[in-house]
């Protein structure tokens, strides 16, 4: 049994985009499963004094994230572009709907996201400046799981509450 699969993937790496601190730097997905486990994102980290990275799913970008994690600049790819996996609490999502993958981090950092142009993935576009650039994800399910929480993402802010700040943001509380 492999319960694990990858749902969406956008793979093309030719290019690097050096991502825009306090904003919000996105890409659009619509996923087929239901139960989101993880994503994998192709990164690289090029400032050792740079900040903790976060990465929310959302149904848009004015909306409370679905769920996110955070992580120290250490934890991701050092001065390289290489897959790293945000390993989020799991989130149920509806087939076929739009998605967001949002990465946000704070000023004085300095985190590249490869990608490539020409539309390589088409169900979904990017906060990119070209219209024609996907990042590279990868959305990771896992067909056999149901949910047993209600609101896992409550659970999870609950052991992280340091996240509290960056939810105002989104919220523009
Ligand atoms: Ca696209």
């Amino acid at each position: 049994m492999i319960p694990s699969v990858i749902d969406q993937q956008q793979t093309k790496t030719p290019e690097i985009f050096t991502l825009i601190p306090d904003a919000q730097n996105w890409q659009q997905f619509k996923n087929r499963g239901e139960i989101l486990e993880s994503v994998d994102l192709h990164i690289g980290c090029y400032d050792s004094l740079s900040g903790w990275i976060s990465l929310f799913i959302a149904e848009s970008l004015t909306t409370s994230p679905l769920t996110g994690a955070t992580y120290n600049p250490g934890e991701l790819p050092e001065n390289i572009q290489d897959w790293f996996t945000f390993d989020v609490p799991d989130v149920e999502l509806t087939g076929g709907k739009t998605y967001y993958i949002i990465v946000t981090f704070g000023l004085m950092s300095d985190y590249r996201w490869s990608g490539a142009h020409g539309n390589p993935y088409k169900s979904g576009a990017s906060s990119h400046p070209d219209a024609d650039w996907d990042f590279a994800f990868r959305t990771v399910v896992d067909k056999s799981k149901t949910m047993e929480l209600e609101s896992p993402f409550l659970y999870f802010l609950e052991n992280h509450p340091y996240l509290f700040p960056i939810l105002r943001y989104f919220l523009g509380l």
